[in-house]
């Protein structure tokens, strides 16, 4: 016995025998207890580096401990393969992704071979393959056809002297990354996963997740963000806005609404448009509203600014007039781009209406007992009863809910309503290097799904993106086809899938890797 460890050749000697013994690979055993270790796939960036090597590395432990068990260990291994960087040194070395992508992939399995992992390699999977990314096609048109994708405008950040869409991290402080050029955001029409409908269903079935750390699951609940509150219209006052129409909010305190003191809407509001019409001070601050980063988190901490209008509505219940303003911690994409300000109980209006000096009415009796105004500190947040109220005086929060939903019926300017923080999810990418989104567009015919027996829609690989667009809108012998349904001349769409549509479904394809009769071998 040698004194030291030889790894090269106690490693190579081991791995040799577990390949000749086929050790790792796995078939269905009837009657054996099953265990299926996933690793998160590696994207083929070049070289594995350390952190790879500790998380295949914690995954080969519990795959092993469980093989020990006497278990059937399933433990596969694939490429994430489409994406950017493989565009972005396709620019810079002038060699095509596909072959850069081919490459490393190379280089990463031997250097992870050489680790020992006990994984199944004759179940590897490569996403930038046509046998893999047919059945993601196939999976899009049929989930096209029942309505769960659809196509509507999105909005994407434009660079005017690159003649492109960049990602988000391709834009730099404002500008993009390539022609330092001031980004502008534009309306194209995008496809989109429609997951809201499924909202409630993710929701509860984070409470049969077993085994998940609560922070994980808290995480989750709040992204699908789920909150119970009402939808609330306020009249426009004719003589000031012009015309007859409501400004429509969403909040989840409707019991605070007799303390609402001004409203305030997100600078792409349409009131904030007509506003802005004749006061240029007010499209400047618009301008410098919309240009500021979309990042919720940035929102939320970022210094609250506003400017009034001359603008007012109308209190649903009450008739007074309260002013309109344009503020920078409204969002337009949540719920209706308004809110009803109540600056006595929520703290981001109390720091708005202490700054512009904007009234503040308490209607929430506080845990103190303290009723009237005068030197309020903050916003007192919590449930309580109300005060100041006229006839809601004295209800808690159930009771003030009910009640105030009630009267605002009685006129049709209110009712209860389930707000989700979840978006549906933009899937499409002006990029080369992705998945072919199955759809072809005719002129009589509208968009058609891509039919079953022509896909896969095979991305050409031979292409050096030069980063001025997507080549495959260059490229006629992509896209001219003929229409499927009419047989007319009709274009094929160009742009790629969102890289996550791969990684979502690849933990499947690992139980029947070369089953290609459907995605997954039934
Ligand atoms: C009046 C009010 C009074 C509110 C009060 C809160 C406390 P969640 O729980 O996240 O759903 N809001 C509604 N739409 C908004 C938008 N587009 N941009 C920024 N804020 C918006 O939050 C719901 C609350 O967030 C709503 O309830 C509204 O403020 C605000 F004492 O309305 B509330
Ligand atoms: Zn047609």
């Amino acid at each position: 016995m040698h004194e030291q460890y030889q790894p090269r050749e106690i490693e190579a000697a081991a791995q040799s025998h577990w390949d000749a013994q086929k050790s790792f690979e796995v078939s269905e055993q009837p009657g054996k207890d099953t265990f299926y270790c996933l690793s998160m796939f590696p994207y083929p960036s070049g070289k594995l580096h350390m952190g790879h090597v500790r998380n295949y590395t914690i995954g080969d432990v519990i795959a092993r401990y469980q093989r020990m068990q006497g278990k059937n260990v399933l433990q596969p291994m694939g490429w994430d393969a489409f994406g950017m960087p493989a565009e972005n040194a396709a620019m810079k070395n002038q060699v095509a992704p596909a072959k850069w992508t081919y490459e490393n992939i190379a280089y990463m399995k031997a250097q992870l071979k050489s680790l020992g992992l006990a994984v199944d390699w004759t179940r590897e999977v490569t996403t930038c393959k046509p046998d893999y990314y047919r059945w993601e096609q196939w999976l899009f048109t049929r989930l096209y056809e029942k309505g769960v994708i659809y196509r509507k405008n999105g909005t994407v950040n434009w660079d005017p002297v690159d003649q492109t869409v960049l990602a988000n991290e391709q834009v730099i402080d404002g500008r993009g990354w390539r022609s330092g050029a001031l980004i502008e955001k534009r309306e194209i029409p995008m496809y989109y996963f429609k997951i809201t409908a499924y909202a409630d269903e993710l929701l509860e079935s984070l409470d049969e997740l077993d085994g998940w750390p609560e922070q994980v699951k808290t995480m989750q609940r709040n992204w699908i963000g789920k909150s119970r509150g009402m939808e609330i219209s306020f009249p426009y006052d004719v003589a000031s806005i012009g015309s007859e129409g409501v400004m429509k909010v969403f909040t989840t305190r409707p019991d605070t609404l007799m303390g609402a003191t001004y409203v305030a809407v997100a600078a792409e509001h349409p009131l904030a448009t007509l506003a802005a019409q004749n006061n240029p001070e007010l499209q400047a601050f618009i301008d410098d509203c919309k240009r500021g980063g979309v990042a919720e988190a940035d929102i939320a901490t970022q210094e609250k600014k506003g400017l009034a209008t001359s603008l007012r509505v109308q209190h649903p219940l009450t008739g007074e007039l309260l002013p309109v303003w344009v503020a920078n911690y409204v969002l337009m994409n949540y719920g209706e781009g308004a809110v009803m300000a109540v600056p006595a109980h929520d703290e981001r209006d109390f720091e708005f209406a202490s700054k512009y000096d904007l009234p503040i009415k308490p209607v929430v009796r506080t845990s103190a007992g303290d009723q009237t105004p005068a030197p309020w500190q903050d916003a007192y947040g919590e449930h309580g009863e109300l005060i100041n109220s006229g006839i809601f005086d004295g209800l808690d929060f159930d009771g003030a809910f009910d009640a105030i939903e009630v009267a605002l019926q009685k006129k049709g300017l209110g009712q209860a309503r389930t707000q989700f923080r979840l978006r549906d999810w933009g899937i499409s990418r002006q990029r080369y290097w992705g998945c072919p989104i199955p759809i072809i567009h005719c002129d009589s015919c509208g968009d058609v799904a891509v039919p079953e027996d022509q896909l896969p829609v095979v991305l050409p690989e031979d292409v050096v993106p030069d980063g001025a667009g997507s080549p495959l809108a260059r490229m006629p012998e992509f896209y001219e086809c003929s229409c499927p349904k009419c047989g007319a001349p009709a274009k094929r769409e160009t742009d790629t899938m969102d890289t996550f549509v791969e990684s979502s479904w690849y933990f499947a394809r690992y139980a029947s890797p070369n089953y290609d009769k459907g995605m997954v071998d039934p």
